[in-house]
């Protein structure tokens, strides 16, 4: 599809989106940090992001296992709220719940760790966190799983890095560092949901992170229609049926009042 058909004004871009969201059968959300930044989380890439504030270094798992200062750092970094520090969702997070509502959508399948689809109202079983969930934290050692407001009252009282209450093995947040796997069962989840979807909306993505950038290419492939609403291009845009380049929860939320204008005429006639 050549560029000028992609681009359009923002209002026919909008109706163009909310016709395939009315058309398709089986679709399936893509989210990244960028769904987020409206609601006070930083991403990792724009002016400000994370990237501009710390050393991703601190975000490898050799680092974090073999440097007790590098943990030190990252659990105080967690004590004093983290990046999530009482985030709430935003109309991107909140347009994405109510398409499920309305029976439309199949699966969210996000890169983000802040669960906020989940504060949002998107069931739990339709979100897959291809990069864990921030308010968990995992035993490297028999793999005990704690809620991060139990760590963050243990951290409270004085502990500068926790360990396992069970077997004193090493405790991380359970979210995926680099240099670790993504966790398998909820990868091949998610590519099975981004196959057999007809369409596929990216939301707040570079798309530069693998493997989970892989997920629209596995639906594009497979035939879906792919829409992207980011910022900043990506590699993906020119496979895509439309492209918006705005905010987020801007757009959802004039989707989201577009689809429901349109269903309503349809109803009336
Ligand atoms: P990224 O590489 O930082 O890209 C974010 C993209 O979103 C960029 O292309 C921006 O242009 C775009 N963007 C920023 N704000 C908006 C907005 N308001 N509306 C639309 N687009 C916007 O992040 P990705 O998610 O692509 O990369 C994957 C990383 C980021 C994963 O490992 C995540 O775990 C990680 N991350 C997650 C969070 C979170 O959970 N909220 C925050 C920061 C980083």
């Amino acid at each position: 599809m050549k560029k000028a058909e992609r681009m359009g004004t923002l209002s026919l871009q909008v109706d163009k989106v909310a016709d395939l969201i009315i058309s398709s059968g089986k679709i399936v959300v893509f989210t990244g940090a960028g769904v987020s930044t409206e609601s006070g989380i930083p991403d990792f890439r724009s002016p400000g992001g994370i990237w501009s504030k710390f050393d991703p270094e601190d975000f490898t798992i050799q680092k974090f296992i073999s440097d007790p200062e590098s943990r030190k750092r990252q659990w105080k970094f967690l004590a004093d709220g983290g990046f999530l520090a009482d985030a709430e969702p935003n109309p991107a997070h909140l347009a994405i719940a109510a398409l499920e509502t309305m029976d439309k959508l199949d699966a969210v399948i996000t890169q983000n760790i802040d669960n906020l689809h989940q504060k949002a109202g998107s069931s739990p079983d339709k979100v897959f966190e291809l990069h864990g969930n921030m308010n968990w934290v995992v035993c490297l050692r028999c793999q005990a799983r704690y809620p991060l407001d139990d760590i963050k009252e243990r951290l409270e009282n004085g502990e500068e890095i926790p360990d396992c209450e069970q077997c004193n093995g090493m405790l991380k947040p359970d979210v995926v560092l680099f240099g670790e796997a993504l966790p398998t069962d909820v990868m091949a989840k998610a590519v099975e949901h981004a196959r057999n979807c007809d369409l596929l909306i990216v939301i707040g993505s570079s798309l530069v992170v693998y493997p989970a950038a892989y997920i629209p290419a596995y639906a594009s492939e497979a035939g879906a229609k792919l829409v992207i609403i980011n910022m900043t291009g990506t590699s993906y845009d020119y496979v895509s049926h439309v492209v918006i380049y705005n905010r987020a929860g801007e757009v959802m939320e004039k989707v989201l009042e577009r689809v429901r204008e349109k269903i309503q005429k349809r109803k009336s006639k």
